[in-house]
């Protein structure tokens, strides 16, 4: 089992239901534990255009061989309509590996941690709300990254109830759209 930190974006359809439903997705393959997921964070484009992106990180424990879980990500944003027009367009789902245990990776099609990570607000708030003292393999610990990343807008959402069996059923992923095995 390794332990995997997954990072998740959308500003294309109903992008904050398409996040949930993305990690209600992840839960049920058979392959996957997930330990923990962020709160939303409705986060202005960085480096693209577009409307406001809603973003997330998950932690997982998975069997999943790093370029097996790449090709799943990739199954799931395909399962949610992403499409790739340009670079950095907006997207209705995006899955990106951040962190694959204490692996560095470095081929054409997969790197391992992910190269912007630590200029990223909506990676990094997320990733330390989960993971308060993360160190980054070959970068160190993730908050000392967090003032250079403070321009960036970035805004925690509100669970629309505080009530804590509402929000256990809204857990059980009886929403998701569709099944995603
Ligand atoms: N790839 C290489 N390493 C990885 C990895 N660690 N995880 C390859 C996932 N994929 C990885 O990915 C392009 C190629 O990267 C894939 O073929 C894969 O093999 P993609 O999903 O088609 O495109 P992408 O994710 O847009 O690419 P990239 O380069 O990861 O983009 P960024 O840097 O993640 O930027 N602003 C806000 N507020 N929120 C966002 O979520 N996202 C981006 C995308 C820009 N601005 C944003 C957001
Ligand atoms: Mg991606």
């Amino acid at each position: 089992m390794t332990v995997a930190y997954l990072g998740l974006g959308a500003n294309l359809g109903d992008a904050r239901q398409t996040l949930k439903d993305a990690v209600v997705c992840l839960a049920q393959q058979h392959t996957i534990s997930v330990l923990a997921k962020s709160s939303f964070y409705r986060t202005a484009p960085i480096d693209a255009g577009g409307d406001d992106y809603f973003n997330c990180v998950v932690k997982l424990d998975t069997t999943s061989p790093v370029r097996h879980l790449l090709a799943l990500c990739h199954k799931i944003e395909h399962h949610f309509g992403r499409e790739r027009p340009f670079r950095n367009a907006p997207r209705t789902l995006d899955l990106d590996i951040l962190l694959y245990g204490e692996q560095s990776i470095e081929e054409p099609d997969l790197i391992v941690p992910h190269p912007r990570l630590v200029e990223r607000a909506f990676v990094l708030v997320p990733l330390l709300e989960i993971e308060p003292a993360l160190i980054i393999p070959q970068r160190g610990r993730a908050d000392a990254f967090l003032a250079s990343v403070a321009q960036q807008r970035i805004e925690k959402v509100k669970s629309p109830c505080q009530c804590p069996m509402l929000s256990a059923l809204a857990d059980t992923g009886d929403t998701a759209k569709g099944t995603c095995s």
